[in-house]
């Protein structure tokens, strides 16, 4: 568009996204860049200092391993995360985070960070992996490191620049485009090596939340699947993307659980008081040998809550009275037991002021104080989020050393997590298949990203060259939703209905319909099937036919429109993988009613998934799931 400026950005690395993983890879890979002469450059769709998932503070490191204690080795973490995915991860790519992780979290110490320390200086744990913070300031002190680390080394970020399209060479990146999102200015990203760490995607699902509460979501609402539409449109392979992930939160404001059921011990009960994890457990056998484990795999939690709320059972109650006035009880004395409990009521409050403000705030205004009343858990809408206890993304290499004879043929392919595209890494919730990293793990893995990916551009130190007109091209269709609306926004009185647009927030409500009804959403009990799942694709066919007719009446707006189209995209990998995984492995997440069981034979695998962007066609692919540690027995395994 002819006032548009299109400013021109040529660097050595290009870290997209300034999130954990993004902090992580910046600093990590300024040390290494500064070394060899090079530069690194990040782009964030926000402010460093309070974007992503941390923007508004935690208050716990949930990855921490502690190998220094010699309590847990980087094979205990393995064993749980694959147990907890239902068998299916890449031993090597979540042991390369957990020999890492450990060392980042004494940065963030070593940053300001305040992690809760003992009577003896030791760290305080919410649970075996699990650390608890004071962290209302915890993404302003890792985006500050992130910050220091580029100023030193001569590189340069950039805030408020919404990244859309790659740029490619051939088969190897060659950079990316996108758009400021406060002045009229395009972004043209010339770079050797990029690192794609754009968060997951949250609001594919229609939300519980309704009304006044719209927006309101566990994740946050502005990670939009950038990553995952990033990443396909540069024709990576992708992994998991049926792997989506429910998580159990107080109801309506979706405050996390873990404190609750890991620090405070509460147990969560239904109407008539009865517990479904006790209540329950015989199910657990259908799901074995992973339903045997400790803890219980996060989805099969769910799953037994789920059967209760589907009994008409419902509602489930985190009981936190009861685990309040029993610490306070244990603590001794009447007056111990006193003070015992002021303390335990700040702490309570603040676990959501460091990390879920909207819950302390739902609390407040619905006069509850949990140590006397307790509160409304549910499972919510499915989110894309590979480093939590889903597995979404792309399909990285592993480091080379942590390969077995078995894997190294599969999963190694000369830099850590780099993706099938050269030159293209991805960490955080972008790579996929490695659960359970959390923001510690994001930023570990961003980190040693960071590090393989300078290597990678030392090995390849010429610049991709990027075709003009192929630019020209999607810088044209990334800014038409503005054009489109300019040219018949004063066909109506009402600029917001149009039939010759769509605007954003409508196209937004058509996705999250179909993938409610379809595609196992909250409305659909989580359930779906091949019927379903075709229509579905046969919908979101029509609506990438209308994503064409977005209007933006401005900036903001264009933002919202390709963050819709980008959400449309991980729609669509995720219904295209559900179909072709035929069976359930993750009943808390979601179930195939005509494939209800678990099929250990045929699919004990990953389900992967690429776009080729030569033809337009989608290809689904089957991978081995090979191991690098021995396997536990099935009777090493229950209960242990
Ligand atoms: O309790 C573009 N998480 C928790 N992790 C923990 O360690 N402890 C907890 O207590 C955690 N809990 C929790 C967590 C998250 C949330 C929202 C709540 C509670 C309420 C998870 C972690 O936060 C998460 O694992 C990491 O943050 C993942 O890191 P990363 O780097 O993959 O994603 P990011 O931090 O969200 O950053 C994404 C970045 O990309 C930018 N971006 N930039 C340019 N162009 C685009 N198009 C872009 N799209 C996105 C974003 O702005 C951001 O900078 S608990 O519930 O478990
Ligand atoms: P959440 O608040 O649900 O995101 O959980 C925070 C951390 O605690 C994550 O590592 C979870 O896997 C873990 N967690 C939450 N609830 C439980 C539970 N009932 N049993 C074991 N681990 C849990």
């Amino acid at each position: 568009m002819a006032d548009f400026e299109t400013v021109n950005v040529t660097t050595d690395l290009l870290i997209l996204g300034g999130g954990m993983a993004a902090c992580g890879a910046a600093v990590e890979a300024s040390y290494w860049a500064k070394k060899n002469g090079l530069k690194v450059t990040v782009v964030d769709k926000a402010a460093m200092d309070r974007s992503g998932a941390v923007a508004m503070g935690l208050s716990a490191i949930n990855q921490y391993v502690d190998l220094c204690s010699g309590k847990n080795t980087i094979k205990d973490y393995v064993d749980y995360v694959r147990m907890d995915l239902m068998g299916i991860i890449r031993e090597d790519l979540v042991a390369n985070i957990a020999r890492h992780v450990d060392s980042t979290v004494h940065l963030f110490e070593k940053w300001g960070l305040p992690i809760w320390k003992d009577e003896n200086g030791e760290f305080v744990h919410e649970g075996r992996w699990q650390l608890m913070i004071n962290g209302e300031s915890y993404k302003v002190i890792v985006a500050e490191a992130a910050k220091n680390a580029l100023a030193e080394s001569g590189g340069e970020y950039f805030e408020r620049v919404f990244i859309t399209e790659p740029l490619m060479d051939g088969d190897r990146i060659a950079g990316a485009i996108g758009f400021s999102t406060r002045e009229n200015k395009t972004y043209v990203f010339n770079a050797k090596a990029t690192i794609v760490c754009m968060g997951g995607a949250v609001h594919v699902f229609k939300p519980r939340s309704t009304g006044e509460g719209l927006g309101r979501a566990w994740y946050p609402p502005w990670n939009s699947g950038s990553s995952a539409y990033f990443t396909l449109r540069a024709g990576a392979e992708m992994t998991s993307q049926e792997v989506r992930f429910i998580p159990v939160r107080f109801k309506d404001a979706y405050g996390p659980v873990g404190a609750w059921f890991l620090l405070f011990k509460a147990a969560a009960t239904n109407a008539d008081g009865g517990s479904y994890m006790v209540e329950r457990r015989s199910e657990l056998e259908n799901w074995k040998p992973y339903g045997l484990v400790k803890p219980i795999p996060a989805n099969l939690r769910n799953w037994l809550g789920m059967l209760d709320t589907m009994e008409g059972k419902g509602p489930i109650f985190m009981r936190t009275e009861e685990a309040i006035q029993k610490i306070a009880a244990d603590a001794g004395d009447e007056k111990a037991a006193k003070k015992k409990l002021k303390e335990l009521e700040a702490e309570a409050w603040e676990d959501f002021l460091d990390m879920t403000i909207s819950q302390a705030i739902l609390w407040a205004a619905s006069n509850v104080e949990p140590e006397k009343k307790c509160s409304e858990i549910a499972a919510a809408e499915p989110y894309f989020i590979g480093s939590h206890s889903g597995a979404s993304g792309a399909w990285v290499s592993g480091p080379e050393d942590l390969q077995s004879a078995d894997t190294k043929g599969d999963y190694f392919w000369g830099y850590a997590n780099m993706s099938t595209v050269k030159g293209m890494f991805c960490a955080g919730d972008a790579s996929g298949a490695s659960s359970h990293k959390f923001s510690s793990g994001s930023h570990a893995e961003g980190r040693y990203t960071g590090k393989a990916a300078i290597k990678f551009i030392v090995e390849n130190n010429d610049l991709p060259k990027i075709d003009a007109a192929k630019t020209a091209e999607l810088t044209k269709r990334m800014l038409h939703p503005l054009e489109h609306y300019a040219a018949h926004c004063k066909f109506t009185t009402d600029p917001k209905t149009n039939p010759e647009y769509i605007i954003p927030k409508m196209f937004m409500f058509r996705l999250q319909k179909i993938m409610d009804e379809y595609v196992a959403g909250v409305s659909a009990q989580f359930s779906t099937n091949k019927a379903h799942l075709e229509k579905a694709l046969e919908l979101l066919d029509f609506l990438k036919e209308d994503s064409e007719k977005l209007g933006a009446a401005d900036l903001h707006e264009l933002m919202r429109c390709w963050e819709n189209v980008q959400r449309m995209w991980q729609a669509e990998a995720h219904t295209r993988t559900i179909l072709f995984r035929e069976e359930t492995r993750w009943p808390g997440y979601y179930r195939r009613a005509d494939f209800p069981t678990m099929n250990e034979d045929d699919w004990h695998a990953f389900a992967n998934c690429r776009w080729n962007p030569g033809t337009n066609e989608w290809e689904m692919i089957k991978r081995p799931m090979l191991h690098v540690y021995p396997q536990p027995q099935e009777h090493e395994l229950i209960g242990g």
